[in-house]
């Protein structure tokens, strides 16, 4: 009796035990999220074996995790290394701020080095996704999208752009370099843009989970009625990556559009927030961006459930994501200007920039 009694008990318990131990080993056995291709390489695989031979071993003495950046041409150190100017701690430019309270970089022109940059990442291989959404009438942006990305998104590395439309005919045919390709994944039609909006970060997070992960080291979401002037390349790289409004930044926060009714899950009260960013354009690693998607697409349908909708749809919620979870890299607003807007001084080149459009001749009725 005793015994028995003590079995029933004990049996649910051992196999609990079980289960969680299977769950504990599934998931140490998986390769870590975090290190991905890109932002940790373990040095037993990736230095000492694939050094170039002439690398003095001592330059890297394989111990663990690896976090920082290598400078380029190493083993060619005495006939090609690459020469930049000197960095320096005390000179450089003093009318814009270049890094968050939290210690973030804010990528403005001459904060950088591209040619540095770029060849820190190329021995990476790093392949960078893009998404950008053409539904409806919001198809006759693509082209211009497309052929200036061509010219300066990323020049040199791999990108693959994912287009979401529902007019897979009117794709145009954009000529691509080496490395670089585009793939159409078909979405329904939709009259509202509140049930576009709300899909984008379904549709990003499902991208992800069924395409990216075998692929990708980098995704950058990007709205379609929009050109690329200037370089947007390797120094827009990060964990979590958020553009700066260029509509809102000399503003006090207190004028932000951020949500302020406190029922809706994008909420940001008064006096909270740091910036406010755009819809436009973020991105970051791929788990990042996971994240963030399933976070605002969650928010936004309970919002749904409740009968509310963000003051800015899917940027309301973008912006308390991001007072919450703080980007690791800031871009500055030459990263998503807008072309009815006079260049500011401080703005000492535009990169991407939204195109004036008719709202009339473009949106369906809303
Ligand atoms: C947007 C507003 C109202 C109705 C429809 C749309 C809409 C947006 C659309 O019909 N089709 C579409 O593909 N979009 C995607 O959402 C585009 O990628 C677009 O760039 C992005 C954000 O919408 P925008 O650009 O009109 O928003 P704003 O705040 O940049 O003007
Ligand atoms: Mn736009």
């Amino acid at each position: 009796m005793q015994i028995n009694a003590m079995n029933s008990k004990a049996v649910p318990a051992i196999l609990l035990s079980l289960l969680l131990m299977a769950i504990v080993y599934y998931y140490l056995s998986q390769p870590s999220s975090v290190s991905s291709r890109v932002i940790v390489s373990p040095c037993p695989t990736s230095c000492p074996t694939s050094e170039p031979k002439d690398r003095v071993p001592a330059d890297v003495i394989p111990t663990g995790y690896v976090f920082h950046l290598e400078t380029p041409d190493q083993s060619l150190a005495v006939t090609a290394h690459l020469k930049y100017s000197q960095p320096s701690i005390v000179k450089g430019r003093t009318d814009v701020v270049a890094v968050t309270p939290w210690l973030a970089p804010i990528v403005w022109e001459g904060t950088f080095n591209p040619v540095l940059l770029d060849s820190i990442y190329k021995p990476k291989k790093i392949s960078i996704a893009v998404t950008v959404f053409a539904v409806g009438k919001y198809i006759m942006f693509l082209k211009n999208f497309l052929e200036t990305a061509e010219q300066h998104f990323f020049v040199g590395f791999n990108v693959h752009v994912y287009v979401f439309t529902d007019r897979p005919k009117e794709v145009p045919e954009v000529k691509m370099a080496d490395g670089r390709q585009l793939t159409v994944r078909l979405v329904p039609s939709s009259k509202r843009w509140q049930e576009i909006s709300a899909r984008r970060m379904e549709l990003i997070q499902k991208l992800i989970d069924e395409q990216l992960r075998k692929n990708s080291d980098y995704i950058f979401c990007l709205d379609v009625d929009s050109k690329f002037h200037d370089r947007w390349g390797t120094e827009s790289l990060g964990g979590l990556v958020a553009v700066i409004h260029p509509g809102y930044y000399l503003d006090n926060r207190s004028k932000f559009p951020y949500e302020r009714r406190s029922a809706s899950k994008a909420y940001v009260a008064d006096g909270e927030g740091d910036f406010y960013y755009c819809g436009g354009a973020f991105g970051g690693i791929l788990e990042e961006v996971y994240l963030l998607a399933s976070t605002c697409r969650f928010n936004f349908e309970e919002d749904a459930k409740n009968g509310i909708e963000a003051a800015w749809q899917e940027e309301s919620h973008l912006n308390r994501y991001m007072w919450i979870n703080k980007p690791s890299k800031v871009l500055s607003p030459e990263y998503l200007w807008q072309d009815f807007k006079a260049r500011n001084p401080e703005v000492k080149t535009i990169r991407f920039s939204g195109v004036i459009k008719n709202y009339a001749d473009i949106r369906p009725n809303v």
